[in-house]
């Protein structure tokens, strides 16, 4: 065992999910190393504990497993699961640790961020329940980057990733696994694969873009379970730099996706993960829906999925995301959490079985089968409730909006902004907040104005700081924070939402119907003018 001295590294401190840096910053000498041996050592079950590990297959996904495995030897684990050439999806991790009750595991991702050498990295840990960690260990984790001096590894040969099998480093236990075996047979054991497969076999034609990301051979083996011809897929080789695209699921950057479902006759159902294959988007011929709207479609038909057959015993939404899950929640007399942006929120909440289903606005979806969220368990939930109902995505839609109204939604990004401009934003709309209520802007009179803070409901724990929000007594509203996720400066995000009840106009033009909350941001705010830009760079 080899014992490195090392010096600290300044801003190691985990964002929404995980450590996302350049690969230039990941790559310095010890700067994976220190980060690496700070879980270690905040996490004691580690030692002599089972550990999955993989990734999305971005660049320096592979020197970073190797190096991993040396570290874990080094310090003690007892057997390290691999996915075979170091690929595993988010949601198939969590899935591995919570089958194998491992003490945690290891995800090498920067999501939805771009790879290649001159994109982003990323490394997420997750606790033993299959989520992301609390912000209790991540803190740990953090504060242990600060004062670290040392790390442990070993002098050893890589380890061949390219074929399943059993190995071993000193006296670790090292596994190759399939990447795909275990995540398939748990969704056939969630949905009703014939029904499904019915879909194809009727000629439902799919278009599945896995963005040269991790989902490429999960929606392989998945779709050919099901018999869907294999042009259904594009871009489903995984690549180091995800073909030099961005592999986020939006309008934007998902353009093939849309252009094909968008085109005359273009096929029936449309779906899209990222990177590390938690999140998701779905289509219809010639409709997106917005991912607040369809995690309350998949709510409300989530009897329909054997799955779910028996009912749901909560839902939970983050903050930002639209309020059509509440009418859901609602409906069905069962209770609607909302949390702060970022999935580690709602794994308290699965594990005390107070919900089933919970989404966010950035994508993601999922359910208590696993700690994550879960983008093809989602497009299989679109598909096998379309099944049960014999019904189009745009007919579900519009069924959804006629019987609970419609939540017009949209998140508007501005990227990349100077940090200091985009921290003067949220320091000027926090200071009005309070003189806020009775406030008329255009239309609009403001209810009430707050920032956003949530306290656990089992373990008590108390999350300030989490968005900024603006409620106007028409029901609208906007939020703005900075995200937790980006690498370049800041992303401040500003989120829209304004409810039409059933038998209001549910065909309005988006951003139109958003017009007045809109303006109101700006006038209540002045952010462009802050931050010096007249549009957003991303409309969501
Ligand atoms: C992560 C988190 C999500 C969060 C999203 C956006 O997703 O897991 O919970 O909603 O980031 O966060 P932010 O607004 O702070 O950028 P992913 O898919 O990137 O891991």
């Amino acid at each position: 065992m080899k014992k490195i001295s090392t010096t600290p590294f300044q801003g190691q401190k985990p964002g929404t999910s995980g450590l996302r840096k350049t690969v230039s910053i990941f790559t310095q000498a010890h700067y994976l190393e220190n980060f690496v041996q700070a879980i270690f050592d905040s996490v004691p079950a580690l030692k002599d504990g089972v550990i999955i590990l993989g990734g999305d297959g971005r660049y320096y996904n592979d020197i970073a497993i190797q190096t991993i495995l040396r570290m874990a030897a080094a310090n003690g684990a007892a057997r390290v699961m691999v996915g075979k050439n170091g690929i595993l999806s988010t949601p198939a991790i969590s899935a591995l640790i919570r089958k194998h009750k491992a003490a945690g595991g290891i995800i090498l991702s920067a999501s939805h961020n771009p790879g290649g050498i001159n994109g982003d990295f990323g490394i997420k840990f997750n606790s033993a329940n299959g989520g992301p960690a609390a912000e209790i260990i991540t803190d740990k984790i953090y504060a242990r980057t600060q004062n670290i001096t040392q790390y442990f590894s070993l002098d050893t040969l890589p380890i061949d990733l390219t074929k399943c099998g059993f190995s071993n480093m000193s006296s670790m236990d090292i596994e190759i696994i399939d990447s795909t075996a275990h995540y398939s047979e748990m969704m056939e054991g969630l949905f009703d694969f014939d029904a499904i497969s019915g879909l194809f076999n009727a000629g439902l034609s799919l278009c599945f873009d896995a963005m040269h990301a991790v989902t490429g051979p999960y929606a392989l083996d998945i779709f050919a379970r099901l018999g869907a011809s294999k042009d259904s897929l594009i871009n489903a080789v995984p690549l180091p730099d995800f073909g030099g695209g961005h592999p986020d699921p939006n309008p934007v950057y998902a353009a093939e996706l849309f252009t094909r479902m968008f085109a005359p006759n273009g096929p029936d159902f449309g779906a899209a993960s990222d990177g590390d294959g938690d999140r998701n988007i779905v289509l219809g011929r010639d409709i997106y829906v917005s991912p607040s709207d369809s995690i309350a479609v998949l709510a409300a038909n989530a009897h329909l999925v054997p799955a779910y057959k028996d009912g749901l015993k909560g839902l939970a939404r983050s903050m930002p995301t639209s309020r059509a899950l509440d009418k859901v929640a609602e409906k069905l007399a069962i209770p609607c959490y909302e949390t702060p942006t970022g999935w580690k929120f709602f794994g308290n909440l699965l594990d005390a079985g107070r919900i089933t289903l919970c989404g966010e606005e950035s994508a993601g979806a999922s359910s208590n089968h696993i700690r994550e969220k879960d983008g093809l368990w989602a497009v299989l939930m679109w598909l096998n409730i379309m099944a049960a109902r014999e019904q189009s995505v745009s007919r579900i839609l519009q069924d959804h909006w006629q019987t609970y109204g419609r939540h017009y939604y949209s998140r508007h990004d501005y990227e990349a902004v100077e940090t200091q401009k985009a921290k003067t934003v949220m320091q000027k709309l926090e200071s009005l907040l309070p003189a806020l209520p009775e406030q008329i802007f255009g239309t609009e009179t403001v209810l009430s104005a707050d920032n956003f803070a949530y306290t656990d409901p089992i373990d008590k724990s108390v999350s300030k700081n989490q968005g900024l929000r603006v409620i106007f007594k028409s029901g609208s509203r906007f939020v703005m924070r900075l995200s937790g996720t980006g690498t370049v400066g800041a992303t401040l995000r500003l989120y829209l939402e304004r409810y039409e009840p059933a038998s209001g106009d549910l065909s309005q033009d988006v951003q139109a119907a958003l017009s007045g909350i809109i303006s109101a941001a700006d006038e209540i705010t002045g952010f462009k003018t802050i931050i010096e830009r007249s549009a957003p760079s991303t409309i969501s």
